[in-house]
């Protein structure tokens, strides 16, 4: 009996060949959730699941997991991340996860190993957010945080209702969430941040995810004519906005690290060269490992923006997109990980999260932990996101490592 094993060349195989459903023309790949991209993603990851004999389950919100069965019943080990990606994705934030689940599955096939306990691969609906808020919206739905018929209810940027297009694509399915709670969860993902390659370091132990804030502003103002309103006579949308985008980047670096602030979107209307701005909408995304520096944060943000919006005499609403409080994981499923790279001689670090994951969903209900493998130049969400083969499959070995171990307990 040989030990089970990664085939890194079947792993790179697989990642290779879904990073082909909605690759972009210069590189990356754009597989917003529920599009008929996604839909052709979660086609071939069924596939897969079914020839490696995986007993395949889609829920209520399309959540998909797959089990192997073990020697005995009960809740299996799992281990999962997602398949979409935001508009502008790489070919491995969120695909290694489920790529590596895969993988280690036909891995225990290869060595002909019965676990005791059974293994799940899942895959989680809309984890990116990108095109319906909030983020990691099918894990958490999954597991209890988020309510299904409000997320089925979601309208997304382009207008859809999620719930229309998760029939459209056909993975409406009819399990209810908080059907399963694993007997642990692991998810491996590129770090997307610079820590891992600055410090030389292959494997992140992920303590924890940090708090995230997403918030949309609406400002109203007064369409005018550009060159014959006095400027105090003006009610400039878009100056508020501006003005608050400023504010956003004022509170990090008056925060200081780990804070962060993106304006991800700004939109004025009409957005004419000679129209003074009549509405404005933007999105402002703050993230800190510490909650009550977040809600401070929050507050100095929302205080500001009703301010800007009263000095130029605009209306202006905020509307929250997402929230989510800092999570840690299981510091000994955490040890687990840290020991299983050591033994493997790499080297290896403690550190959070900057990045939100469907794991971060798990981690109040079973014991949860996350592997990082790095990405080079901190580059994600970018079509030139890149990590090294031999990193790939490093970390597919260490998160090997830590489920065979809670297979056989
Ligand atoms: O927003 C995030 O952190 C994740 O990529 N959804
Ligand atoms: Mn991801
Ligand atoms: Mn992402
Ligand atoms: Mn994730």
């Amino acid at each position: 009996m040989t030990a089970p094993r990664i085939d890194g060349t079947r792993l790179l195989n697989r990642i290779k060949r879904l990073g082909a459903v909605g690759a972009l023309p210069d590189g990356g790949v754009c597989r917003l959730a529920l599009t008929d991209e996604d839909r052709t993603g979660r086609d071939l990851l069924v596939i897969w699941m079914r020839e490696l004999g995986l007993e395949v389950s889609i829920d209520a919100i399309g959540n998909i997991w797959g089990v192997r069965a073990g020697i005995e019943d009960g809740p299996p080990v799992m281990v999962g991340s997602h398949v979409d990606s935001v508009a502008t994705g790489g070919l491995y934030d969120g695909v290694l996860g489920v790529m590596t689940g895969l993988e280690i599955a036909a891995a225990l096939d290869d060595a002909g190993t019965r676990t005791r306990k059974p293994f799940a691969v899942a895959a989680f609906t809309n984890e990116e957010g990108a095109r319906f808020a909030p983020d990691m919206m099918g894990s958490g739905v999954h597991q209890g945080a988020l309510d299904l018929s409000e997320m089925l209810a979601t309208v997304g940027i382009d207008g859809a209702v999620l719930g229309d297009e998760l029939r459209r694509i056909g993975y409406a399915g009819d399990i209810a969430p908080r059907s399963l709670v694993p007997a642990a969860f692991l998810e491996l993902h590129v770090e997307q941040g610079p820590v891992l390659e600055r410090e030389g370091v292959r494997i992140g132990a992920v303590t924890g995810v940090q708090g995230i804030s997403w918030t949309e502003f609406t400002v109203s103002g007064q369409s005018n004519h550009a060159g014959t309103t006095p400027m105090a006579m003006r009610h400039d949308a878009g100056l508020v906005a501006a003005r608050i985008a400023v504010e956003a980047r004022a509170i990090a670096s008056d925060f200081g690290p780990p804070q962060v602030a993106t304006v991800g979107l700004v939109e004025v209307e009409p957005g004419l060269v000679n129209v003074v701005p009549q509405t404005a909408r933007m999105t402002v995304d703050l993230r800190n490992t510490d909650n009550e520096r977040l809600k401070a944060a929050e507050a100095r943000l929302r205080e500001a923006a009703a301010r800007f919006a009263a000095e130029e005499g605009c209306a202006v609403t905020a509307r929250s997109l997402a929230r989510f409080d800092p999570v840690a994981f299981d510091p000994t499923l955490v040890d687990r990980v840290e020991n299983a790279a050591r033994q493997r001689q790499l080297g290896v670090r403690r550190m959070p999260s900057g990045a939100g994951h469907d794991a971060q969903m798990f981690a109040p209900n079973c014991p949860t932990a996350m592997v990082f493998v790095p990405s080079v130049g901190g580059l994600s969400h970018n079509i030139n996101e890149h990590t090294e083969p031999h990193d790939l499959v490093a970390g597919a070995e260490v998160l090997l490592d830590v489920v065979l171990d809670l297979l056989g307990e």
